[in-house]
Protein backbone atom coordinates (compact mmCIF):
# COMPACT_ATOMS: atom_id res chain seq x y z
CA UNK A 1 0.00 0.00 0.00
CA UNK A 2 1.21 3.83 -0.54
CA UNK A 3 0.22 6.81 0.61
CA UNK A 4 -0.73 8.69 -2.31
CA UNK A 5 -0.50 13.38 -2.93
CA UNK A 6 -3.85 14.54 -2.88
CA UNK A 7 -4.76 17.28 -5.03
CA UNK A 8 -5.19 20.64 -3.68
CA UNK A 9 -7.53 23.39 -5.19
CA UNK A 10 -6.90 25.55 -7.63
CA UNK A 11 -6.28 22.57 -9.73
CA UNK A 12 -8.40 21.96 -13.00
CA UNK A 13 -7.87 18.35 -12.58
CA UNK A 14 -10.35 18.00 -9.88
CA UNK A 15 -12.20 19.60 -11.91
CA UNK A 16 -12.80 16.52 -14.38
CA UNK A 17 -15.71 14.08 -14.63
CA UNK A 18 -14.98 10.60 -13.45
CA UNK A 19 -15.05 7.95 -15.27
CA UNK A 20 -17.62 4.28 -14.46
CA UNK A 21 -15.29 1.54 -13.57
CA UNK A 22 -15.91 -1.50 -16.27
CA UNK A 23 -15.44 -4.31 -13.69
CA UNK A 24 -14.43 -4.37 -10.16
CA UNK A 25 -10.85 -5.48 -10.95
CA UNK A 26 -7.17 -6.27 -9.40
CA UNK A 27 -5.80 -2.82 -9.56
CA UNK A 28 -9.25 -1.47 -8.84
CA UNK A 29 -8.21 -2.93 -5.09
CA UNK A 30 -5.17 -1.77 -4.79
CA UNK A 31 -6.20 1.73 -5.69
CA UNK A 32 -8.61 1.29 -2.98
CA UNK A 33 -6.08 -0.12 -0.72
CA UNK A 34 -4.01 3.14 -1.36
CA UNK A 35 -6.70 5.71 -1.69
CA UNK A 36 -8.14 4.30 1.99
CA UNK A 37 -4.50 4.52 3.70
CA UNK A 38 -3.56 7.99 1.75
CA UNK A 39 -7.38 9.22 3.92
CA UNK A 40 -6.50 7.61 7.14
CA UNK A 41 -2.78 9.54 7.06
CA UNK A 42 -5.09 12.62 6.25
CA UNK A 43 -6.81 11.87 8.81
CA UNK A 44 -10.13 12.48 6.47
CA UNK A 45 -13.48 10.56 6.84
CA UNK A 46 -13.95 10.06 2.85
CA UNK A 47 -11.55 10.29 -0.34
CA UNK A 48 -12.40 10.40 -3.84
CA UNK A 49 -10.22 8.34 -6.48
CA UNK A 50 -10.02 11.76 -8.35
CA UNK A 51 -8.27 13.46 -5.41
CA UNK A 52 -5.19 11.54 -6.32
CA UNK A 53 -5.34 12.41 -9.39
CA UNK A 54 -7.24 9.39 -11.12
CA UNK A 55 -9.92 10.40 -12.71
CA UNK A 56 -12.58 6.62 -11.85
CA UNK A 57 -16.00 6.43 -9.74
CA UNK A 58 -14.78 5.41 -6.63
CA UNK A 59 -15.08 6.74 -3.15
CA UNK A 60 -13.92 5.28 0.15
CA UNK A 61 -15.02 6.35 3.27
CA UNK A 62 -14.66 5.43 7.21
CA UNK A 63 -16.93 7.36 9.29
CA UNK A 64 -16.28 5.74 12.45
CA UNK A 65 -14.53 8.12 15.41
CA UNK A 66 -12.82 5.08 17.10
CA UNK A 67 -9.47 4.06 16.06
CA UNK A 68 -9.43 0.49 17.23
CA UNK A 69 -12.66 -0.15 15.36
CA UNK A 70 -12.20 1.25 11.71
CA UNK A 71 -14.94 0.34 9.38
CA UNK A 72 -13.98 0.98 6.25
CA UNK A 73 -16.44 1.39 2.96
CA UNK A 74 -16.10 1.04 -0.55
CA UNK A 75 -18.19 2.47 -2.85
CA UNK A 76 -17.36 1.94 -6.79
CA UNK A 77 -19.49 3.47 -9.40
CA UNK A 78 -21.79 4.64 -7.11
CA UNK A 79 -25.76 6.38 -7.69
CA UNK A 80 -27.47 8.55 -5.22
CA UNK A 81 -31.35 7.64 -5.46
CA UNK A 82 -34.52 9.03 -3.40
CA UNK A 83 -32.80 12.07 -2.19
CA UNK A 84 -34.66 13.34 0.85
CA UNK A 85 -36.79 16.71 0.16
CA UNK A 86 -35.88 18.25 3.52
CA UNK A 87 -32.11 18.76 3.96
CA UNK A 88 -29.35 18.90 7.28
CA UNK A 89 -26.95 21.48 7.40
CA UNK A 90 -23.20 20.03 8.11
CA UNK A 91 -19.92 22.20 8.40
CA UNK A 92 -17.77 20.76 5.80
CA UNK A 93 -14.25 20.69 5.34
CA UNK A 94 -12.43 18.68 2.01
CA UNK A 95 -9.00 17.22 1.80
CA UNK A 96 -8.55 18.79 -1.69
CA UNK A 97 -10.03 22.70 0.07
CA UNK A 98 -7.21 22.04 3.19
CA UNK A 99 -8.16 24.00 6.33
CA UNK A 100 -11.30 25.33 4.90
CA UNK A 101 -15.07 24.86 6.73
CA UNK A 102 -18.06 25.79 5.87
CA UNK A 103 -21.97 25.13 6.24
CA UNK A 104 -23.61 23.34 3.50
CA UNK A 105 -26.94 21.97 3.21
CA UNK A 106 -27.63 18.43 1.58
CA UNK A 107 -30.49 16.36 1.33
CA UNK A 108 -30.74 14.96 4.83
CA UNK A 109 -31.15 11.31 3.99
CA UNK A 110 -30.54 9.73 0.60
CA UNK A 111 -30.64 5.94 -0.60
CA UNK A 112 -26.66 4.73 -2.35
CA UNK A 113 -26.75 1.78 -5.25
CA UNK A 114 -23.51 0.67 -5.81
CA UNK A 115 -20.32 -1.95 -6.02
CA UNK A 116 -18.28 -3.12 -3.40
CA UNK A 117 -14.66 -3.91 -2.89
CA UNK A 118 -15.06 -7.34 -4.16
CA UNK A 119 -17.56 -5.80 -6.92
CA UNK A 120 -21.07 -6.85 -5.50
CA UNK A 121 -24.25 -4.93 -5.98
CA UNK A 122 -25.01 -3.10 -2.76
CA UNK A 123 -27.90 -0.51 -1.46
CA UNK A 124 -26.96 1.28 1.66
CA UNK A 125 -29.55 3.73 3.19
CA UNK A 126 -27.80 6.77 4.45
CA UNK A 127 -28.48 9.52 7.12
CA UNK A 128 -26.97 11.97 9.42
CA UNK A 129 -22.58 12.37 8.75
CA UNK A 130 -23.08 9.04 6.08
CA UNK A 131 -25.31 11.17 4.21
CA UNK A 132 -23.79 14.46 4.01
CA UNK A 133 -20.12 12.41 3.46
CA UNK A 134 -21.29 10.15 0.47
CA UNK A 135 -23.07 13.27 -1.34
CA UNK A 136 -19.81 15.83 -1.12
CA UNK A 137 -18.15 12.55 -2.55
CA UNK A 138 -20.26 11.81 -5.42
CA UNK A 139 -19.68 15.34 -6.09
CA UNK A 140 -16.29 14.82 -6.57
CA UNK A 141 -16.98 12.26 -9.25
CA UNK A 142 -18.71 14.96 -11.22
CA UNK A 143 -15.82 17.71 -10.37
CA UNK A 144 -17.57 19.46 -8.14
CA UNK A 145 -16.06 20.81 -4.91
CA UNK A 146 -18.44 21.98 -1.61
CA UNK A 147 -17.19 25.79 -1.63
CA UNK A 148 -19.06 25.89 -5.15
CA UNK A 149 -22.15 25.96 -2.69
CA UNK A 150 -20.87 28.96 -1.34
CA UNK A 151 -21.43 32.53 -1.75
CA UNK A 152 -19.26 33.88 -5.20
CA UNK A 153 -17.77 36.39 -2.20
CA UNK A 154 -16.63 33.35 0.21
CA UNK A 155 -15.72 31.16 -2.98
CA UNK A 156 -13.70 33.24 -4.10
CA UNK A 157 -12.00 34.76 -0.70
CA UNK A 158 -10.96 30.71 0.01
CA UNK A 159 -9.33 30.18 -3.72
CA UNK A 160 -7.05 33.21 -2.78
CA UNK A 161 -5.81 32.02 -0.13
CA UNK A 162 -5.35 28.83 -1.23
CA UNK A 163 -3.63 30.19 -4.34
CA UNK A 164 -1.63 32.25 -1.91
CA UNK A 165 -0.46 29.23 0.20
CA UNK A 166 0.32 27.25 -2.92
CA UNK A 167 2.50 30.29 -3.92
CA UNK A 168 4.63 30.27 -0.93
CA UNK A 169 4.69 26.25 -0.96
CA UNK A 170 6.35 26.71 -4.64
CA UNK A 171 8.73 29.24 -3.25
CA UNK A 172 9.97 26.93 -0.46
CA UNK A 173 10.63 24.46 -2.97
CA UNK A 174 13.04 27.01 -5.21
O1 LIG B 1 -12.55 14.55 5.91
C1 LIG B 1 -13.58 15.07 5.48
N1 LIG B 1 -14.51 15.53 6.34
C2 LIG B 1 -15.78 15.95 5.96
C3 LIG B 1 -16.54 16.64 6.89
C4 LIG B 1 -17.82 17.07 6.56
C5 LIG B 1 -18.33 16.79 5.33
C6 LIG B 1 -17.59 16.11 4.39
C7 LIG B 1 -16.31 15.69 4.70
S1 LIG B 1 -15.39 14.79 3.53
C8 LIG B 1 -13.77 15.20 4.02
C9 LIG B 1 -12.75 14.40 3.22
C10 LIG B 1 -12.84 14.77 1.76
O2 LIG B 1 -12.40 15.78 1.29
N2 LIG B 1 -13.48 13.95 0.98
O3 LIG B 1 -13.64 14.23 -0.31
NI1 LIG C 1 -13.66 16.40 -0.40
Amino acid sequence: MAIKKILTEPNKILRQISKPVDKVSKEDQLLMDDMLETMYSANGIGLAAIQIGIPKRIIVMDISKNEDTKSPMYFVNPIIKNKNKEFSTYEEGCLSVPNQFAEVDRPATCEVHYLDYYGEKKILKAQGLLATCIQHEMDHLEGILFIDYLSKLKKSMIIKKLSKQKKSSDALVI
